[in-house]
């Protein structure tokens, strides 16, 4: 007994540490990487922006601040209709416009007027902030809120005192409704308006008049867990256009630049064109969301009801968002009625099918597989792990290795179009370079290749039915994970 301990000890003395490290130590962390709550916000990849407000009365797509809040006048306005549809279509939450340029407050805010108090809407009784948070918890759904920075309302607007009243309201807002998962603070910024009937224009400096640190830390104070989206972040950013795309690549990774000169970026005062792709050296985690509207306006307009996107549009917004690992916000404006609109529903409910046919079955189930190089050569970092649904068990290489293969055998011969890969971003955004090969009748094709995975990738590539295939990783900013691995059949639109 004694002598075996001994020979163990020895053994393990023989041994380089480096060997015993790389087997049981996880890849050192490579910065920048997500926060805890940039993480929850990763998983939940689709959710719904609702625009109502004065506009939607009005027939216009940014109110001037001089509307009367009696032109609020919803006739049968049903928050639950908004979240059964957010939820029959796949949506994870609802960001509503609390407070739009306008002004206009779809709250009793007791630092205003200009409220839905003074509106018919329940003879002044309502408050639809309140009631949509409440249906959203009801729901299982998450509840986030927009709140204009700039208000052409307010007679104080570009002075001090506005700044004490946008805070007060964004006080309100995260103490009265519960838990929220997202703050949505726009970039436009000042010009003309009504402003307590001065009716002139004003400009603002974006990069000072807000002193957005101190804003944000009201964020932080009360509602730790929610992640902070503008131009900027600081923990989402915009990906800088508004028809439904991330970039190709678009890397989690950015570093906001002014719009001109060297001082700081600033919401509404970013180069914003750079979001779209964002930089594979950027200095923070700053994952891009990217939003879109259904229908050509954010608010509703009867004119516009024959122009809803289609569901085939809104699946590949879906792939062109989702499957560039960003998440996608979807804009469902409630109508005058207070509804989502009849054809706006049934694009949904065709995008969610189609979603859900491709996704069904993951051909990937019931593989092997094998890699070049496996972190320390053992079975925690192994390839295999790549083929359970779980991203956070991943193949990991050894710190030196920037390139390597791995080969899946499929369990038999499948027929797939759409291809999954997820890196384990918790340790940093790694890959640069990717390919895939498939194995056609014993010859080995090239089908896909590409740049940024990150938290999700979806290839859609021809339709190929292979026996194996390979994940090349061609080059990477350190040794790299990749979490998940799956293999799709989206049908054609026409199969539906
Ligand atoms: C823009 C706003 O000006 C639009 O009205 C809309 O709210 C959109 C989501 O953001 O910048």
């Amino acid at each position: 007994m004694r002598r075996n301990l001994s020979s163990v000890v020895a053994l393990v003395l023989v041994l380089p540490a480096s060997y015993i490290l790389a087997e049981t130590v996880p890849p050192a962390t490579l910065d920048p990487r997500p926060s805890a709550r940039q993480l929850a916000w990763h998983e939940l990849e689709f959710y719904g922006f609702v625009h109502f407000t004065v506009n939607t009365f009005t027939d216009r797509e940014w109110g001037e601040g001089d509307e009367s809040p009696s032109v609020f006048n919803p006739t049968a306005l049903d928050v639950r209709q908004w979240t059964d549809t957010a939820k029959a279509a796949g949506m994870k939450g609802l960001i509503l416009t609390a407070k739009h340029h306008d002004g206009f407050c779809l709250w009793p805010s007791k630092y205003a007027n200009h409220t839905i108090k003074n509106a018919p809407y329940k003879n002044g009784q309502g408050n639809v902030v309140a009631e949509l948070a409440a249906a959203c918890a009801d729901a299982g759904l998450k509840f986030g809120v927009y709140l204009s920075p700039w208000d052409r309302n307010h007679a104080e607007y570009g002075r001090p005192s506005y700044i004490e009243y946008f805070r007060n309201q964004l006080r309100e807002l995260l103490t009265e409704n519960g838990p929220i998962f997202e703050v949505w603070f726009d970039g436009a910024n000042g010009g003309t308006g009504y402003y307590g009937g001065a009716r002139e224009n004003r400009k603002i400096d974006p990069a000072v008049y807000y002193d957005w640190a101190n804003t944000w830390s009201i964020v932080r104070e009360l509602q730790p867990q929610a992640v902070i989206f503008s131009d900027v972040g600081p923990d989402i950013r915009w990906v800088g256009n508004e028809r439904g795309y991330a970039g190709d690549p678009c890397w989690a990774t950015f570093t906001p630049r002014a719009r001109e000169g060297n001082g700081p970026a600033a919401p509404g005062f970013t180069k914003y064109e750079e979001a779209v792709n964002g930089h594979s050296d950027g200095k923070q985690w700053l994952p891009a969301e990217v939003d879109v509207s259904i229908r050509p306006g954010w608010f509703y307009h009867a004119k516009e009801d024959a122009k809803v996107k289609a569901a085939d549009e809104l699946v590949s917004i879906y792939f062109e968002s989702v499957g560039r690992g960003t998440s996608l916000l979807l804009n469902l404006p409630p109508d005058k009625r207070g509804l989502i609109h009849e054809n706006d529903v049934a694009a949904l409910k065709g995008m969610r099918a189609h979603l859900d046919a491709t996704f069904a079955e993951n051909l990937i189930t019931g593989a092997k597989a094998s890699a070049q190089n496996v972190r320390g050569n053992g079975e925690r970092f192994a390839a295999s792990n790549v083929l359970d649904t779980e991203r956070k068990t991943y193949w990991a290489t050894d710190d030196e290795v920037k390139s390597a293969s791995m080969e899946i055998a499929l369990s038999g011969e499948k027929t797939f179009n759409v291809i999954l890969l997820q890196e384990y971003v918790e340790l940093g955004q790694r890959i640069l370079r990717f390919s895939v090969e498939a194995q056609v009748e014993g010859e080995w094709r090239r089908i896909a290749d590409g740049t940024s995975i990150g938290w999700k990738r979806l290839l859609r590539c021809e339709r190929t039915t292979a026996s194996a295939l390979r994940i090349n990783v061609e080059d990477a900013r350190a040794c790299f994970t990749l979490g998940s691995v799956g293999l799709f059949m989206e049908p054609g639109f026409q199969e539906n």
